[in-house]
């Protein structure tokens, strides 16, 4: 490494020459992939925004000069850049870098990302304040052409233009999502592309025509009025002229020396924002990218020849995720009522599948999950039945749509939160720690979480079946191997399952939590401490009659959640403790998340970090039984009396 050993700081990027810039992109790719192909990580969206990263620390004067990155996933090279270089192998690892972008990890960080489309809206603000308190410094929104399309991102641009303020967006446009990009935006960008190049084909042939004595200078102007129409009416488009945006491009992203001058030009327009068109290439430099086209957006260890995969030992349970995308399968060919949609994540939810098999019935939105949910609740009105599987984290951004447009009417729609609970190595941003208190709040929606695969088809058919809301969450990772052959069936609504009984005490545990209560019943019961262990299945509409028939019939109630404990199922089954007069009958104990950011590193850590596996539940049970309430500062698990 020529340069890159040398850079420790943007500010020795900048003492190099811009010729030696193209040099220094290739030797940080070549650092991003021998990285990755180590541990992993978002691999393809990083290797396409290389010299994105070098031209802006360039350009820019960082950290005094503002550079807000979008999700944040495809910054390794500005982590590279930044003073990280030597920590970046311990990227998403616990106690390592995050995969996305924190301000407590550096000052270069300027403003923390991980959900999509916030950069606009956080560098406007900036550049607003900016103006406020009189100061001077730019501000640069980078941002990937899908999560341009998300609802927020265009919000941001709305007032952007509006206020004239001083802002560069720079557009990493590669034509994908994580699947290939989806929309009419999309569509709007390769028209710009398309036109442009048609542009240069024309002012080449103006310029020979030109040079053909007598009739090429006619010509030459026949050609310039056909550029100067088209530049008119595709362009600048409605980003320039009506949303009060310049547009500089489109330029080569991965050609240093003309973003450089792009983005020099881009600085010196100071009476409104502008917009820098780059077009780039996912995965630019990882080998073989013709494999597979999205599954380099993020990797798992490869060879850094090949580009393939390192084999990695497979478990024999499918994923929850799996199983999601075949039931519905199943059950869309029996009823062809039922619609299956997904916000920019088809193959992280299993709709990927759906998509290819019934592609008349099932929908990728883009980055759009406010959309998704309203779009979802009218095809409802008019009875389809939509299921919407869209991670847990990022149903947080369609929150008032779940609760207005959909709980609110009493709609058929049914959300599938994949990845809720501890989501591992992606950390704070894509934990899913807060549906059931986000959702739980509310009338009229069934909540439930299935205890393995088998139930989780159960749950499926008995959600779309509910003429009314319902959601069902489910974890990251593979479910236990149970036998799924079974044709999915209708659970009662509103009704637990008793596992095993035992007279000691009670484990009530919803969702990814059973099998470690049952495991920690059976670690138990070798200490000769009997319990029974019920596997809640529903936080809404709740068992009420089982679980006060339990606390007549016991002295200790154990919740345990992989969930936030505030609002959680702990708090519904205090609440109605509460509510019936006998919250002093009995000793309630509830597991799960404290009151704090969950940071990212190795799952089973992390769940063992709260006490959330069958050692954690045990010594809980244990600790109550003994009367002691004190609680151990990992665990926060509290009694109440
Ligand atoms: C609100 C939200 N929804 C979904 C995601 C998952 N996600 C992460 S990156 C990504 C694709 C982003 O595409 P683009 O902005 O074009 O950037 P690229 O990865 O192509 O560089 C998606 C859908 C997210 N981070 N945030």
């Amino acid at each position: 490494m020529r340069f890159l050993s040398e850079i420790n700081s943007p500010a020795d990027l900048r003492q190099l020459k811009v010729e030696d810039l193209q040099e220094v992109a290739d030797e940080v790719r070549q650092f991003i992939i021998d990285t990755c192909s180590r541990i992993g990580g978002h691999t393809g969206a990083s290797l396409g925004a290389v010299e994105l990263a070098v031209a802006m620390h360039y350009v820019f004067d960082t950290p005094k000069d503002r550079l807000v990155w979008d999700v944040g996933h495809q910054a390794y090279a500005h982590k590279i850049l930044t003073g990280r270089r030597d920590e970046l192998h311990t990227i998403k690892q616990d106690g390592g870098l995050s995969g996305f972008l924190k301000r407590d990890e550096s000052e270069y960080d300027t403003f923390g990302a991980g959900h999509a489309s916030t950069s606009i809206s956080a560098a406007l603000g900036m550049a607003v304040a900016r103006d406020t308190k009189k100061e001077d410094f730019h501000v640069c929104a980078m941002i990937g052409d899908s999560s341009l399309a998300g609802g927020m991102a265009m919000e941001g641009i709305n007032q952007a233009g509006h206020l004239k303020s001083r802002l560069i967006v720079l557009l990493n446009d590669n034509g994908m999502s994580i699947a290939p990009a989806v929309g009419s935006l999309s569509g709007y960008l390769n028209r710009i592309k398309e036109a442009q190049s048609y542009q240069h084909i024309k002012e080449e042939i103006g310029d020979a025509l030109g040079s053909v004595p007598g009739i090429g200078s006619s010509l030459r102007r026949a050609a310039k009025s056909f550029k100067d129409a088209i530049a008119a009416a595709v362009l600048p488009g409605a980003l320039v002229n009506e949303l009060g945006f310049k547009y500089i491009g489109y330029v080569d992203g991965h050609d240093v020396a003309m973003l450089v001058r792009a983005l020099e030009e881009a600085k010196k327009i100071d009476d409104g924002p502008v917009i820098v068109h780059a077009l780039t290439t996912k995965g630019k430099g990882f080998p073989n990218p013709e494999k597979s086209y999205y599954a380099y957006h993020a990797t798992g260890p490869f060879d850094p020849k090949t580009g393939l995969p390192y084999r990695s030992s497979k478990a024999n349970a499918p994923t929850y995720t799996q199983v999601f995308g075949d039931t519905m399968c199943e059950l869309m060919a029996k009823d062809d009522s039922i619609v299956a949609l997904t916000a920019a994540m088809p193959d992280g939810t299993g709709v990927d599948k759906v998509l290819e098999k019934f592609p008349e019935r099932s929908y990728d939105v883009g980055i759009a999950e406010q959309h998704a949910i309203t779009f979802c609740a009218g095809m409802a009105c008019e009875g389809l039945k939509p299921v919407a599987a869209i991670y847990s984290t990022f149903l947080q951004r369609a929150f008032d749509q779940v609760i207005h447009d959909v709980c609110l009417q009493d709609l058929n729609v049914t959300l599938a939160m994949d990845r809720a609970g501890i989501v591992g190595a992606d950390g704070p941003t894509h934990h899913g720690l807060l549906d059931i208190a986000y959702l739980r709040g509310y009338p009229n929606i069934v909540l439930m979480a299935p205890k393995d695969e088998a139930e989780m088809r159960d749950m499926m058919l008995t959600a779309i079946e509910h003429p009314g809301p319902a959601a069902i969450r489910y974890p990251r990772g593979n479910g236990f191997g149970v036998d799924i052959s079974a044709e999915p069936k209708k659970i009662e609504i509103g009704k637990a399952e008793i596992l095993r009984e035992g007279p000691d005490a009670v484990i009530i545990a919803y969702g990814s939590m059973v099998y470690p209560a049952i495991d920690a019943a059976k670690l138990l019961e070798k200490q000769g401490t009997s319990v029974t262990v019920v596997n809640a299945r529903f936080v809404k509409p709740f068992d009420e009659d089982l679980i006060l028939d339990l606390v007549r019939s016991s002295q200790l109630i154990v919740t345990v959640e992989e969930a936030y404990l505030a609002a959680g199922f702990g708090s519904a089954v205090l609440e109605l403790l509460e509510e019936k007069g006998v919250s002093d009958k009995i000793k309630v104990v509830r597991m799960g998340v404290p009151d704090e950011i969950v940071t990212h590193g190795d799952p089973k850590k992390l769940l063992a970090q709260y006490g959330l596996d069958a050692d954690g539940i045990a010594a809980a049970v244990n600790k109550a039984l003994d009367g002691q309430v004190e609680q151990p500062t990992n665990t926060r698990i509290r009694a109440v009396k």
